[in-house]
């Protein structure tokens, strides 16, 4: 009998498994706001999410434009860390800037 197979009375019954599966994935996602500043997103992006200067103003214009945008996708619990990095930076800021994990 084959490897994930076992025999249950004239039944065999096949075990379907993803051999390989992949880690779960978790966005960043940044929402705009009409009181933080664009230097202060930009800085967030470039320092917290490790983005080239060119990236972070790329990101930064997309949220600020359409609401909300992507600044990385990592697993669950460094997502987690850096959306709560932003909000503890924005807050010492006296900034309302939001991030959100989703999944990705
Ligand atoms: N809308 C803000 C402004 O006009 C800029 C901004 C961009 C705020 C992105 C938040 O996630 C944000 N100053």
């Amino acid at each position: 009998m084959g490897e994930g197979s076992r025999q249950t009375g004239d039944q065999v019954v096949e075990r379907h498994e993803k051999k390989t599966q992949e880690p779960d994935r978790y966005q960043v996602v940044l929402l705009n706001d009409d009181y933080t500043t664009m230097e202060f997103v930009m800085d967030v992006l470039e320092t917290i999410f490790l983005r080239s200067p060119a990236e972070a103003y790329r990101i930064m214009l997309r949220v600020h434009t359409q609401g909300r945008g992507v600044c990385g996708v990592y697993a669950w619990e460094i997502a987690e860390t850096k959306a709560a990095a932003v909000v503890e930076r924005a807050q010492q800021s006296g900034y309302p800037l939001r991030a959100v994990v989703e999944d990705a």
